[in-house]
């Protein structure tokens, strides 16, 4: 019989995943719920097959210098690949993947839950309720603002762009995007999206702006101080892509100011330390970036890091490669 692959996992998976991997691989798992350390990260590299890492391994270039010569795959758990040097990893000839598709509604679903959250003002409701400050109904008392008939400004429209697009159209908003490349077909004709070429056009238009690139070397920052001042003050901003994509200091800035309406954020520059400034603030809604945490999803993408392993394991290029030229 074939020897079977050493597959290191960095992080605790669920059950149904651990046991299919430790049926299929000679599988080491973190039987702990912290993340690897440094060292352990270094150990994993260097004694591993393939490498089964989350969005809290940090896996650059001076991690991988120390990769053994049996590792050939990293298949990430999760879909953004900003925590591992992909462009390195290729040079040494370490395969890297990642699971695209099957969080997608649930990140969508989480993105729309923010988009309403924030205008409607739940967690002041929530609040106000649970504290005992309801003194019963008035015409007057938590008004939001509605998002039907509002102007919905899309940044990246992959898969989880399209899948807000979709829903955000079934809310009454009209949808709007910016992307690198024009994205024709069924998203400008049944949801009526507008393409605007120039990011700095479109967020000067927009009542809501929800981010859904990746975190690459292009992306950092892309909402920086001046591109976030190009938007009107009664805007929102919801982020359930990446911190490092919004300048976070200056959007606080904003918000204190007063020059944004408020924002909804599922990711943070620096997670999963947060900007105490930003938690004191009352027009914003912050989760502990559970964009795709469902048990659904969690037990799918892990079938995704199973099926791309087995895949290439037998000799074929796994299904989700991702490439230094898709980043
Ligand atoms: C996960 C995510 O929390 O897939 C992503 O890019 O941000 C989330 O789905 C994380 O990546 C798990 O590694």
């Amino acid at each position: 019989a074939k020897k079977k692959p050493v597959v290191v996992v960095t992080r605790k998976l669920p059950d149904v995943v651990e046991t299919r991997m430790r049926e299929l691989f000679e599988t080491r798992l973190n039987e702990s719920d912290r993340p690897f350390s440094q060292a352990e990260l270094v150990e994993a590299v260097r004694t591993a097959d393939v490498l089964v890492p989350t969005v809290t391994d940090r896996i650059d270039s001076s991690v991988l210098s120390q990769a053994g010569e049996n590792l050939k795959l990293i298949a990430n758990f999760g879909n953004g690949v900003d925590n591992i040097d992909v462009v390195t990893a290729n040079n040494r000839g370490i395969n890297v993947t990642n699971t695209p598709g099957v969080l997608t509604e649930d990140t969508a679903d989480m993105t729309m839950a923010l988009m309403l959250a924030v205008p409607r003002r739940l967690s002041a409701g929530i609040h106000a309720l649970e504290s005992g400050d309801w003194a019963g109904w008035s015409p007057t008392w938590m008004l939001g603002h509605r998002i039907w008939g509002k102007r919905l400004g899309i940044i990246g429209m992959g898969r989880i762009g399209q899948a807000v697009a979709r829903r955000a159209k079934a809310f009454g908003m009209s949808i709007h995007y910016h992307n690198r490349r024009r994205v024709p077909g069924s998203i400008e004709e049944e949801l009526e999206a507008t393409y605007w070429e120039s990011l700095d056009q479109m967020l000067a238009r927009m009542d809501v702006v929800s981010i859904h690139c990746p975190h690459t070397p292009g992306t950092f920052h892309l909402l920086s101080a001046r591109r976030l001042k190009l938007l009107k003050k009664d805007a929102y901003v919801v982020n359930t892509a990446r911190g490092e994509v919004i300048d976070e200091n200056a959007l606080i800035r904003m918000l204190e100011a007063g020059e944004l309406a408020g924002a909804g954020l599922d990711v943070f520059e620096h997670e999963p330390a947060v900007n105490p400034k930003l938690v004191k603030l009352d027009n914003v809604v912050l989760l502990p970036h559970m964009g795709s945490a469902t048990i659904e999803g969690r037990i799918e993408m892990g079938e995704k890091v199973i099926i791309n392993i087995k895949t290439f394991m037998d000799g074929h290029r796994p299904p989700d490669r991702v490439l230094p030229s898709m980043l």
